[in-house]
């Protein structure tokens, strides 16, 4: 059973569902730059699609929120475009900043340069964000805004010029740079001051793993710069976990809310069932990593010759965690890392096939795996003792054959893990809508309503109906037992 005050919701960001209609275009970000690109489209690397073709929830949102509560839906995730309401660089404003080589250890935002900042936004961008919001609190809606999700405004990130000239030799090389870490700063106090009102809790981004990961390392996903470069990797994740403590000292000053992070989890197993250390050793550079950064404070052993460090500037700096789960990972030992992936299972499988485990996989070949949602929780449970917030837990599924049975057994094991007393807070579902799936396009559909990009005319999917059985009766019990494949 799910209290009272258990959220259901659904998860946005802005990138992937903003433009679409009149007044909504965004020109100024890397993303956008990126997925037109020549040499991206002509290589493939990219799909061709642009996102300027989408679901324009800048226009649309009022209807969206409409279907949302008529639906029974209760809480929304949405994310905030930094290019949308900084155009323009903030770096000319002088703060206050504590420096020490790479590390950036305080940055004190005064009123006199927030106001200064402030000179320099784009306003109807913020009053748009407003009304968006206002919109969402008058329907009774819990808020939740994200500041972060993957996209940069090129001032700060310029891919094109990264992979012509190299990381090093540009200014604007993004997470690579630790000015970034200040400017978001800037933006993070900014963004307090103007939407706190209306925002019940913050996040400063979302999967800052899968933006150093897919951006320097695993280089034919299609993400942003796409520049392959260990240093880069390590470099962009320490900076991007600055960055996090930064932006939540800078809510913290001006707000009483909630601040935390989204991080993607996928929790290790060897196929033959036993615990193993390429298993713990896969989990920790995976899942644990990173979050030891802002909750310990420690820069830890990720692999031989990595310095470690301390770092009492980035304890203790989340209030929630925010957890994504779509599939787990399988592994086993060999490879430089001391564990390898192992095709069949996971992230791993054809498109539209069977798992080696006997799971049906969606439509970009992820294993359904629910049973790791349960393990996944229970792991950040014991290492951090932190309250938790499904934020994003979905499928690729355009005939929306899978997807009734994927909400259902994965809600479920939330809710075995709420009865076993885990702090858990809400389930986000990813996502309320079809979108723009970044360098995939149009054509991965994740949403509980399918969209129609030419009219954008939404129709919602049966699972939409499931989802608002399971709140309206808040238990899966009843649901769960037509699941037909073992939990
Ligand atoms: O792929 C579905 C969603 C995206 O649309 C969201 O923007 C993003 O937050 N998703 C899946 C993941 N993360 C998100 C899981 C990790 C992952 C990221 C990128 C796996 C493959 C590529």
């Amino acid at each position: 059973m799910f209290g009272r005050d258990f959220l259901f919701g659904v998860s946005l960001s802005g990138f992937q569902f903003e433009m679409g209609g009149e007044g909504s275009l965004d020109p100024n970000s890397d993303w956008f730059v990126w997925v037109r690109d020549g040499v991206n489209v002509a290589s493939g690397l990219v799909s061709g699609d642009l996102p300027e073709n989408g679901a324009d929830y800048w226009n649309l949102y009022e209807k969206d929120h409409e279907m949302m509560t008529d639906l029974g839906i209760g809480a929304i995730r949405i994310g905030v475009e930094w290019s949308r309401i900084f155009p323009k660089s903030t770096k000319s404003i002088q703060v206050d900043v504590e420096k020490d080589g790479e590390i950036v250890k305080k940055v004190s935002i005064s009123q006199k340069a927030l106001k200064e900042i402030e000179g320099l936004a784009n306003m109807k961008a913020v009053e748009h964000y407003r009304k968006i919001m206002k919109d969402i609190k008058e329907k009774g809606m819990y808020l939740m805004v994200n500041l972060n999700h993957f996209s940069l405004p090129l001032w700060i990130h310029d891919p094109i010029k990264v992979r012509r000239l190299g990381v090093e030799n540009v200014k604007e090389n993004g997470w690579y740079s630790e000015d970034t870490v200040v400017e978001f700063a800037k933006f993070a106090a900014f963004c307090a001051k103007h939407f706190d009102d209306l925002v019940d809790s913050w996040v400063t981004m979302n999967e800052p793993q899968v933006v150093s990961s897919l951006g320097y390392v695993l280089v034919g996903a299609g993400f942003p710069p796409s520049y392959p470069s260990f240093e880069a990797y390590v470099k962009a994740s320490v900076n991007l976990a600055q960055a996090h403590a930064r932006a939540y000292d800078s809510i913290k000053a001006l707000s009483s809310k909630d601040v935390g992070i989204i991080y993607s989890f996928s929790p290790a197993y060897s196929a033959d069932g036993k615990s193993g250390e390429h298993v713990e050793i896969a989990n920790y550079q995976h899942n644990f990593w990173f979050v030891d950064m802002i909750t310990f404070g420690e820069i830890g052993n990720l692999f031989e010759g990595l310095a470690e460090a301390e770092r009492d500037d980035m304890k203790n700096k989340l209030d929630f965690l925010g957890v994504n789960y779509y599939t787990r990972t399988v592994v086993d030992k060999g490879g430089p890392l001391g564990w390898r992936v192992v095709e069949g299972y996971g992230y791993g499988c054809e498109p539209y096939s069977t798992s080696k485990a006997g799971y049906p996989v969606s439509q970009v070949g992820w294993e359904v795996y629910p049973r790791g949602l349960y393990d996944v929780i229970k792991m950040l449970h014991e290492r951090y003792k932190l309250d938790m917030i499904v934020t994003e837990n979905g499928i690729a599924d355009p005939k929306d054959m899978l997807r009734p049975y994927y909400l259902i057994s994965h809600v479920s094991e939330v809710e075995r893990a709420l009865s076993e007393g885990y702090p858990i807070l809400g389930y986000f579902h990813w996502s309320f809508m079809d979108n723009y799936e970044w360098a995939k396009g149009f054509d991965k559909r994740f949403g509980l309503v399918e969209v129609d990009f030419k009219t954008k005319e939404r129709r919602p999917r049966p699972s939409a109906y499931v989802y608002s059985q399971m709140i309206r009766r808040r238990t899966t019990k009843g649901m769960v037992e037509s699941v037909p494949y073992e939990i």
